[in-house]
């Protein structure tokens, strides 16, 4: 099959689209019918903070970035409701998945989505006004439902970011794994191949890992400078691991 037809996408059903009950219309938008688009894995993750700070890495630093954690983090559509605060992350593979996908999302700002492109699954988004201690204005949030893989390097490493390999079944994986011979272990931020007291063994002997998180579990081992970050590895191994108390 040509490389094109096995593209996959992450597409995020963030906590706003949750709340407005849109799931059934997204999904329906995205059908095989619709796409040609299939499903190669779905799960529903509570994000974690390594998660949603590795997933919007790009805008670290910008004003907007402290409240985009707290809404794909669900704080903001739920702040009294801890079990709601839920994305579906879903990986679609098919005929040019990413540029579909897009299209049928929309502009990222929900405002231009609705002048571009009425219809657009975004235009249905709304934008928040932001204002700092002070209360004085200082941008627009988007609240725009999903999220969508942008380029296939981007949804490579958003797709190795959110799902382990074992959440996607074998026949429609996109990209290399390893089955690991070694022990890994994590506690606060850190990775050891030696257990330490409360650490937490998240690979071992048998287990099936993407083949670059194992050469970045080992490059940091070597305390060699690793391809990407620890975070990047791990937020997955902690998806619905790290309780939150209500
Ligand atoms: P997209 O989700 O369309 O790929 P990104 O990845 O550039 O867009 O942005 C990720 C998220 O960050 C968006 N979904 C939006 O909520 C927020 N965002 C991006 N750019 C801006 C901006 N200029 N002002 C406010 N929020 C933004």
């Amino acid at each position: 099959m040509p490389e094109q037809n096995r593209e996959s996408s992450l597409v995020l059903i963030k906590p706003d689209a949750l709340k407005n009950s849109l799931t059934g219309y997204i999904l329906s938008q995205f059908s095989e019918f619709h796409t040609g688009l299939r499903f190669a894995a779905l799960k529903v993750v509570t994000v974690n903070l390594a998660l949603a700070e590795e997933h919007y890495a790009e805008h670290k630093g910008k004003f907007f970035y402290p409240s985009l954690l707290d809404y794909i983090r669900g704080y903001l559509h739920y702040p009294d409701e801890p079990s709601k605060r839920r994305v579906i992350a879903i990986i679609y593979r098919g005929p040019n998945a990413i540029k579909h996908i897009r299209e049928i999302c929309g502009n990222t700002n929900p405002h231009d989505a609705r002048a571009q492109r009425p219809g657009c699954i975004r235009a249905l988004g709304t934008i928040i006004p932001l204002y700092d201690e002070k209360g004085k204005f200082i941008g627009d949030r988007s609240d725009n439902l999903i999220h969508a893989s942008a380029n296939p390097q981007d949804a490579e490493r958003e797709i190795k970011l959110w799902f382990l390999p074992t959440d996607v079944p074998p026949t429609v994986r996109s990209f290399p794994v390893e089955t690991s011979k070694e022990y890994f272990y994590y506690k606060n931020g850190e990775v050891s191949s030696e257990y330490m007291p409360g650490s937490y063994c998240f690979i071992g002997p048998g287990d099936i890992a993407w083949k670059s998180d194992m050469k970045v579990l080992r490059q940091i081992i070597k305390g060699k400078k690793p391809d990407y970050s620890t975070n990047a590895v791990i937020a997955k191994y902690l998806i619905n691991k790290d309780v939150e108390k209500d």
